[in-house]
């Protein structure tokens, strides 16, 4: 092939510039690229871990000094002999100045645009120099923040949004004020001779029995040397599609894209190649692509106007989890990394990822992943929560930066929808950040007109949508319950209980969710002994949404009895987040059709912290992890329960007669009908049957059915609850108990919960009803089939799916106070 790549990736040299925090000095330090600042820092020991108790506050002065990257490479003659010599820089972070051989080649000013320069001139045979020179972001954002005022949430450094650098690396309501920066992405040095191929674009036209391919090739000509293109596709099976001159490709026989939960997910690779008459292949680009439609369907009904994803024309309830940077430390992302956490939300049953606006555009062995695994991706662009200033230098930056990530991904089977803000309309609208007269009407500018362009220009088979939420724009109640989609914060954020959920419809929840604190073990990563009460320092530095200790506490004192240790208090905030989700996500499935979506806030952490998430810093499985398992599972049985919690606040209100009741409902998110059997029973804290009944149900494919309701009047709701689950073919499919007060005054008895292990095998006793099961290890971390589950009296299989602690503990609801 003519083109010649050659890595400039592997060891570079850094300095910090000028006295800094840690009294570094002007030394060259050997430093990996791709990687950033902190992370060869903290490789080569020359600071501490910024996790560590309260570090962070060191690490974020040392991003007030500038920084130098240099590279010397050597450069052969058959490299230089190419026409056209291009430097190419992935992703720089972000303020840099960039010199080849002394000569100045250009600045930069934006982590999620490619940089790229001609250096056919400059690059010599022989030994050549590149420097990087990184400035201060911190100093940046500062002084262009006394330039103009732009507003943005609290939880982050003042000015941020002047920066097309992450947001969310000058600290959010669950991460610290780590602005990292460095060459955060490859570098190479590539020679063209006659031409290269700039990008393509493929548009996929469904109809029975086939799939015609229409091909978009930009190309870039140096000289009038003729080329051509080829395009050739290769089938999963192998199958080989070809087209001489870029014409349509017809796929017979195609095999279709689903997203996880709905079918299978084929991939197809496109190879184009641009060669000269000759034969001599000038350039060639390989991408996969699914084969599937996609699209989502706004149309007017009895509600509102529905809002949900259609692949193959098949109507979606999209389950998952909104997604955000993996870690402060950007040298610190992997494929692998990546792949394991989004392995884990596959794990949950769920279809969809929606990726946050206020971090970076991920990388693209993230959306390799999302097409193998089948989960959608709703895009954000990259903008969250503040006002923005349009300039003209401001606009061109965003326009190319739109365009190129566009450019990047759009081929993906995953990409579900480009959505352009995070609660940017809504927060203008409001004026929660107090935006100028300029920058509210900006908003609209950027939103509704510069970035939905691009789209049309560059990806117009993917949809558009601008903000989340939304409704469609033009300040059009974005956050309306009965169109677009909703970021529903009552319950957390409100403080309103969990059953509020239940009395909402609403379309599609883009972010709902509920805090925790992480395990024991990831507390201990970043404390020391003396640190580990919920109120100490070090621990609410690692809890940054403001008040939000308190609000687990007062959840909690609505739900459990006071917890006798800092363990058990950790155990009842993951039970508690748990709950609330459950709540949620149960509801907006019995009400399938009009609700199609629940993308809980939030997947994953940024560091080690107490959060929303349902994946700790460290990879470790909360118990909501283990609910959404439960309540993503394609065949789910839910218990809408009336009693004391939904029918009054607390234990003194002067109601005496509660209802007690239950509603069950099957939803099936199968593309076949099922039919089962529903079995219910209402049981002491013994498990001793007092009441129960058998039916048999048929749920249509991608539907929920109520069951009748039955009603308990004659409930000790203090000693009994119920027991319900649903079976198809012998076997459980979804199961669940329901309280009719609250956790803290039912009478448990102690399940005296014990294990046995056969191999892989836990078999879990229990003497009586035991509510949320953990089974944790003192010296490692399981993976388990199920965990954090409630359980009658009896015995419950679970297996071990990794991990080899040996020294299993047990607890449940019960030993909270214990
Ligand atoms: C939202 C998000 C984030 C935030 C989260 C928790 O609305 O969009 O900005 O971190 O809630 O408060």
């Amino acid at each position: 092939m003519q083109k010649k790549i050659l890595s400039l990736n592997g060891v570079w040299k850094l300095t910090v510039i000028g006295e800094n925090v840690y009294h570094i000095g002007h030394r060259e330090i050997r430093a990996e690229v791709p990687g950033t600042i902190y992370t060869t820092l903290l490789e080569k020991k020359l600071m501490p871990d910024p996790f560590y108790r309260m570090n962070e506050l060191d690490a974020t002065k040392l991003m007030d000094n500038s920084f130098l990257y240099v590279k010397r490479f050597t450069v052969q003659k058959e490299m230089i002999k190419g026409d056209h010599l291009y430097l190419r820089f992935d992703g720089i972070d972000t303020l840099a100045e960039i010199y080849l051989n002394g000569k100045f080649l250009g600045k930069t000013n934006n982590m999620h645009r490619i940089w790229e320069y001609e250096v056919s001139k400059t690059v010599i045979e022989g030994e050549n120099v590149i420097g990087v020179k990184i400035f201060s972001p911190t100093k940046y954002i500062e002084q262009e923040e006394e330039n103009c005022t732009v507003g943005g949430s609290r939880d982050a450094m003042k000015g941020y949004s002047h920066l097309r650098k992450a947001h969310c690396m000058f600290g959010w309501d669950w991460g610290p004020r780590l602005p990292d920066g460095g060459i955060f992405r490859g570098v190479s040095l590539t020679s063209y001779r006659y031409g290269r191929i700039h990008s393509w674009y493929v548009k996929q036209y469904h109809n029975p029995g086939e799939v015609v391919l229409s091909f978009d090739t930009e190309i870039e000509q140096y000289g009038n040397m003729p080329l051509k293109k080829k395009i050739t596709v290769c089938a999963p099976d192998g199958q080989i599609f070809e087209s001489d001159y870029g014409e349509d490709i017809v796929i017979t026989n195609p095999k279709l894209w689903w997203p996880n939960g709905y079918g299978n997910q084929p991939l197809y690779e496109i190879t184009v190649r641009l060669f000269t008459e000759e034969g001599e292949v000038v350039d060639e680009q390989v991408k996969r692509i699914g084969l599937r439609s996609m699209k989502m369907k706004l149309q007017k009904d009895a509600f509102g106007e529905s809002f949900y994803h259609e692949v193959n024309g098949v109507a979606i309830f999209a389950m998952g989890a909104d997604y955000i940077p993996e870690d402060n430390l950007l040298g610190r992302r992997s494929r692998e990394r990546t792949y394991q956490l989004l392995k884990r939300a596959k794990e949950t049953n769920a279809n969809c990822i929606r990726v946050w606006g206020g971090g970076y555009y991920p990388d693209d062995y993230f959306y390799d992943i999302c097409d193998e695994l089948g989960l959608l991706v709703w895009q954000d662009f990259m903008f969250a929560c503040s006002n923005y200033e349009l300039t003209d230098s401001f606009e061109e930056n965003i326009k190319q930066e739109i365009r190129e990530n566009i450019i990047r991904i759009r081929h993906h089977a995953c990409l579900a929808l480009y959505s352009g803000n995070n609660e940017i309309e809504m927060q203008t609208l409001e004026k929660v950040f107090e935006p100028s007269r300029k920058q509210f009407y900006d908003y609209i500018k950027i939103f509704e007109y510069i970035i939905p362009k691009i789209v049309q220009k560059e990806d117009p088979m993917t949809f558009y949508w601008p903000s989340s939420p939304s409704s469609g724009g033009n300040f059009d109640v974005p956050n309306d319950e009965n169109r677009g989609d909703v970021h529903y914060w009552d319950v957390w954020h409100g403080g309103k209980p969990f059953t509020e959920y239940r009395k909402f419809n609403f379309r599609y929840v883009s972010e709902f969710g509920f805090q925790s604190f992480p395990s024991v073990k990831t507390i201990e990563s970043f404390t020391e002994e003396g640190d580990r009460n919920i109120f100490s320092r070090v621990m609410e530095m690692h809890q940054r949404n403001r008040s939000a200790n308190g609000k687990i506490l007062m959840y909690l004192a609505q739900t459990y009895l006071y917890p006798s240790s800092f363990k058990h208090l950790v155990y009842a905030s993951q039970m508690l987040q748990l709950d609330a989700i459950r709540y949620g996500v149960e509801h907006f499935r019995r009400n399938r059709g009009r609700c199609m979506g629940a993308i809980v806030w939030q997947l994953n952490d940024i560091w080690p912290t107490a959060s929303w998430s349902s994946i700790d810093y460290y990879g470790r499985l909360k118990a909501l992890h283990y609910g959404e398992k439960r309540f993503f599972a394609p065949i789910l049985i839910s218990c809408e329960e009336k009693g004391e919690l939904s029918e009054r606040d607390t234990c003194i209100d002067q109601v005496q007669q509660f209802e007690t009741s239950a509603r069950l409902s099957v939803a099936n998110e199968t593309m076949e009908e099922i039919q089962g059997t529903v079995e219910w029973e209402l049981r002491n804290s013994n498990s001793d049957i007092i009441r129960n009944q058998r039916l048999v149900v048929t749920v249509p494919a991608l539907s929920s059915e109520w069951l009748k309701k039955v009603e308990f009047p004659e409930c000790d709701v203090f000693h009994e609850y119920l027991s319900y689950r649903f079976i198809m073919d012998e076997e459980v499919k979804s199961e669940g108990t329901c309280l009719f007060t609250a956790a803290k005054h039912f009478a448990f008895e102690n399940p005296n919960l014990r294990y046995e292990r056969n191999g892989e095998t836990l078999l879990i006793y229990s003497d009586a009803y035991a509510k949320g099961v953990e089974i944790d290890a003192t010296d490692g971390d399981l993976v388990l089939s199920d965990n954090y589950f409630d359980m009658n009296a009896g015995c419950k299989r679970i297996k071990i799916l990794e991990g080899d602690a040996k020294e299993i503990t047990l607890q449940s609801v019960y030993d909270i106070d214990k």
